[in-house]
């Protein structure tokens, strides 16, 4: 029997790897997508094949997180197997501007497809993206054990998203579990997170395309792995016998200068000439370091990383100068990104 899937957030950074794993995997892949007046497809459009064809696999739906009977009808209608919620507001900077829309999206949103489930009477298994956001100010290293202390309203909808999976899995015995996930970036990475936004800037200063970076603050300590390794480890928890939660991270540390040292180095610059500060990046409650213990997902999923911080920041750095090679005139500086977005 083929097995079948919903994505949310299918067109993130994370979905597009999910979709391109589980098609892999031989899943009928369903993926929910915003409806906006531009296509917002472009990391799934190699995936896609017309839903006329009868060898199509991925079919997407429009639907949103903030509409909880649209979740119904979708549920009712697909009746998946397996469904990952990956939707969210997703940028903690963003957060702080739009507390609001955050908790409705990135925690309510959560609550929806939980109770949609539950209406449609779908017995499906339930993954719900959770993060090391939400240890915030709690000293690493963080493992499935250490207290919650989220330093953003994307943290703190998050730490509501974390206990109402929790919830319904004791409540109503679902197959629920959290994938707490540190970083993970990718040359697919929105283009505002530090990581792409330090690589991208690093293919534009070494095309002569801009001459300075603007940066927050270069000391937090985060702990990156590479996206595509970790979609993995997200599928692997829904196969297990019992739902348990997860940590997944890499298990190391690097600043924000180290990651800025390597990707600079790799292009033959010197970072040092070329980032300046601006306090817009800057939070109004940081969270100073993130390091997980992924000790409990290596024994009992049998997962780990294998490509560490630097090489990924080199990863990035090679993808990013290949895109600016192909993109012309469509190529947007990160100055000019900076300018409106965080
Ligand atoms: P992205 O920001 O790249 O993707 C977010 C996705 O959510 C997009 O597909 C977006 O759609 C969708 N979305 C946003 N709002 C809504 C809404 N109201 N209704 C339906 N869909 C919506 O995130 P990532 O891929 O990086 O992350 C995936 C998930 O994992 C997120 O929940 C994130 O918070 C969480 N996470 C990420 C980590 C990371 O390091 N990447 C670490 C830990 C957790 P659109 O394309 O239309 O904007
Ligand atoms: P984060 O990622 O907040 O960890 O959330 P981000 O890349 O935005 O920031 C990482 C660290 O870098 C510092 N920083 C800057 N950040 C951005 N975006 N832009 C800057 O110019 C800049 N300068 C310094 C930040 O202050 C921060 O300390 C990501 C998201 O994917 C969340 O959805 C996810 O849950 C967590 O990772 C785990």
């Amino acid at each position: 029997m083929t097995k079948r899937a919903l994505i949310t957030g299918i067109t993130g950074q994370d979905g597009s790897y999910l979709a391109e794993l589980l098609l892999q995997k031989g899943y009928e892949v369903h993926g929910l997508i915003r409806r906006a007046s531009t296509f917002n497809t472009t990391r799934i459009d190699h995936l896609y094949v017309d839903a006329h064809n009868p060898d199509a696999k991925l079919f997407l739906h429009y639907g949103d997180l903030s509409d909880g009977a649209r979740l119904v009808t979708l549920l009712a209608g697909i009746q998946p197997d397996e469904v990952y919620n990956l939707a969210a507001q997703s940028h903690v900077r963003v957060s702080f501007d739009e507390p609001e829309h955050t908790a409705d999206t990135t925690g309510v949103g959560t609550v929806r497809l939980l109770e949609a489930l539950r209406m449609s009477g779908v017995n499906a298994r339930f993954y719900q993206a959770s993060t090391s956001e939400m240890f915030g100010a709690t000293p690493p290293p963080q493992g499935e054990d250490t207290p919650f202390y989220p330093r953003s309203p994307y943290g703190a909808a998050k730490v509501y998203s974390y206990w109402i999976t929790k919830n319904y899995r004791e409540a109503y015995g679902l197959f629920a579990v959290n994938g707490i996930l540190f970083n993970h970036e990718s040359p697919r990475r929105g283009e505002t997170f530090v990581t792409r936004k330090i690589t991208r800037a690093v293919a534009a200063i070494k095309a002569g395309k801009q001459n300075e970076l603007y940066m927050g603050n270069l000391d937090a300590i985060r702990d990156w792995g590479y996206a595509a390794e970790y979609v993995e480890g997200m599928w692997r928890m829904l196969q297990v016998d019992e739902p348990e939660d997860f940590v997944l991270a890499t298990g190391v540390g690097y600043t924000v200068k180290d990651f800025l040292q390597v990707a600079f180095d790799h292009a033959g610059l010197n970072w040092e000439d070329h980032v300046k500060f601006d306090d817009r990046y800057l939070r109004p409650t940081e969270v100073d370091a993130l390091i997980g213990d992924p000790s409990k997902a290596r024994a009992k999923l049998g997962w780990k990383t294998t490509v560490e911080t630097p090489e990924l920041a080199r990863i990035m750095v090679d993808a990013d100068i290949e895109i600016l090679k192909n993109a012309g005139s469509h190529w947007v500086d990160s100055v000019d990104l900076d300018s409106w977005k965080n």
